[in-house]
């Protein structure tokens, strides 16, 4: 049974669930087996609990609850975890009684709760903490258990892995000749389950796709000088990795639900045109959308929407607000400026799957690539490589569909981050008093300039954001921001 702590800190629940220094979770952690078993009740379904810190460093951890569908959780269950998460421990038991009753659920109903975690040291004991959650309620209640285990949740099992490297092959078979030079991925596996998973999948797909795996977890640390967000961030190459002209590469996170391709960020601009010239090929009639935050280059929106003529919407940051989005289209391609995203497709458009039009199998193909729950990096770099295949596009042609304007990330540290209140899918800061109108004024001393902050929800910072017309101009304004915040 794991032991409570002194709950010192309030833990919220933030963008990607709770996340911190893995040595402050082992209640946190138990609670949350404890409200999945509360929500299996609820929702009479399969819940799935996620230990993972994703592209945060090795020592941290994290944990999210994942819904029926294998979306997150919705904010009135998010506002109970961290209710949950930050009762003392004499306050437990009436914690939970509330949320029994206000849900009304009955506990003799039958509970699944399935359990994942990623390949950090620290998930191993985590993730029992949390069976132990569930398993305490369980021994207190007349309900039966199921109670599933393995690492991640996403793109499990061998099925799975076999349904996408079956669908790739389809899709190569429309272009067979494709050169070595074409077919070569170089693959930086951050150290984590997507180097599992490429390892795996490299055997079947040798004729079709040369992958050639580093930071495979052999030796290094998880996300430490490589992956999705140090590349991206850092705009470097991943240690280990000896990229050349020309050369495909990108990289997965921890949990491997994020890519970045370099030196190309536009993956959604990639696959929107791609499907939206499928469609227009086909003859059918569905409309598409992409679906962004504030982060996404003011390049690529203009592109989407003056050349491409796609719909666009802007959310929040967090896969959660998104995919809800790109759930109200036919279908709703979204991917985060930081690799993470998937594209979405409302079930009436199975339709697809009847007719056998050259253009419409082909898209039934893709479509078949795509994972569907919250974003998968492995199934992701299918997809791209099915559509640079098909289009006959090198990285440098794709790099060119439009110009990014060049950009900046910061974080800062503060004392308080809640402060700092957003509105507008978090373009504007509504407080403190002041903020927006003072980087309003910086951002008027730049040309093509953007720039806004927010509080992060999965680290103690504030995250600043500039672009401009060149990079020194970008490196300012995001630097100037910063002092208005600070
Ligand atoms: C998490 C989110 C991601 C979001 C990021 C923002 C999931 C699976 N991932 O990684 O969508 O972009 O947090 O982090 O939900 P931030 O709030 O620290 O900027
Ligand atoms: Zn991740």
């Amino acid at each position: 049974m794991a032991q409570f702590e002194e709950v010192s800190q309030k833990s919220a629940y933030g963008t990607a669930g709770f996340r911190t220094n893995s040595k402050q979770l082992d209640h946190v952690m138990f609670r949350m087996g404890l409200l999945a078993t509360l929500r299996s009740k609820k929702t009479k379904a399969t819940i799935g609990v996620m230990v993972t810190a994703s592209h945060n460093p090795e020592e941290d951890n994290g944990v999210k609850l994942v819904d029926t569908m294998g979306e997150m959780v919705t904010p009135a269950w998010e506002g109970y975890a961290t209710q949950l998460a930050n009762t003392e421990q004499e306050g437990l038991l009436t914690a939970l009684k509330d949320v029994i009753d206000r849900e009304a659920i009955s506990m003799a109903q039958e509970a699944s709760v399935f359990v994942s975690k990623d390949t950090r040291p620290s998930s191993e004991s985590l993730s029992q903490a949390v069976l132990d959650g569930v398993h305490a309620l369980e021994s207190h209640s007349k309900g039966a258990l199921t109670l599933g285990f393995n690492y991640t949740l996403i793109f499990d099992c061998w099925f799975e892995l076999q349904k996408l490297v079956s669908s790739y092959k389809q899709v190569y078979s429309f272009v067979p000749n494709r050169t070595d030079d074409q077919k070569a991925l170089l693959v930086d596996g951050a150290n984590g389950i997507g180097a599992l998973k490429v390892c795996e999948m490299e055997t079947y797909l040798k004729k079709e796709l040369q992958l050639s795996l580093f930071n495979d977890g052999s030796s290094g640390k998880l996300n430490h000088l490589c992956g999705a967000d140090y590349v991206k961030v850092q705009q470097k190459g991943p240690i280990g990795v000896e990229m050349s002209a020309g050369e495909r590469c990108c990289s997965c996170d921890g949990d491997a639900d994020r890519i970045v391709y370099y030196y190309c960020d536009s993956i959604a601009t990639l696959i929107s045109t791609y499907l939206k010239e499928l469609l227009t090929q086909a003859g059918l009639d569905l409309q598409i959308a992409v679906v962004q935050t504030a982060y996404a280059n003011g390049s690529s929106t203009r592109y989407l929407e003056d050349t491409m003529k796609v719909i666009v919407r802007c959310t929040e940051t967090g896969v959660k607000h998104l995919h809800h989005a790109a759930q109200e289209f036919d279908i709703g391609v979204y991917f985060e400026a930081n690799g993470h995203g998937t594209v979405s497709r409302k079930p009436t458009c199975t339709y697809l799957h009847t007719n056998l039009e050259n253009a419409a199998l082909l898209l039934q193909n893709t479509v078949n690539l795509i994972n569907q729950t919250v974003g998968d990096a492995i199934s992701d770099m299918l997809l791209i490589e099915a559509v640079l295949t098909i289009r006959g596009m090198t990285v440098k042609q794709w790099d060119a569909i439009y110009t990014d304007l060049p950009n900046r990330q910061l974080k800062v540290k503060v004392a308080d981050r809640s402060v700092i209140g957003t509105t507008n899918a978090e373009r504007r800061t509504v407080s403190p008093a002041g903020l927006q109108e003072a980087i309003d004024s910086l951002v008027n001393k730049h040309r093509q300039a953007r720039s806004f902050v927010r509080p992060s929800g999965t680290e103690d910072v504030v995250r600043v954001y500039a672009e401009a017309d060149t990079q020194e101009s970008a490196d300012a304004l995001a630097h100037e921001v910063s002092l208005a915040v600070y």
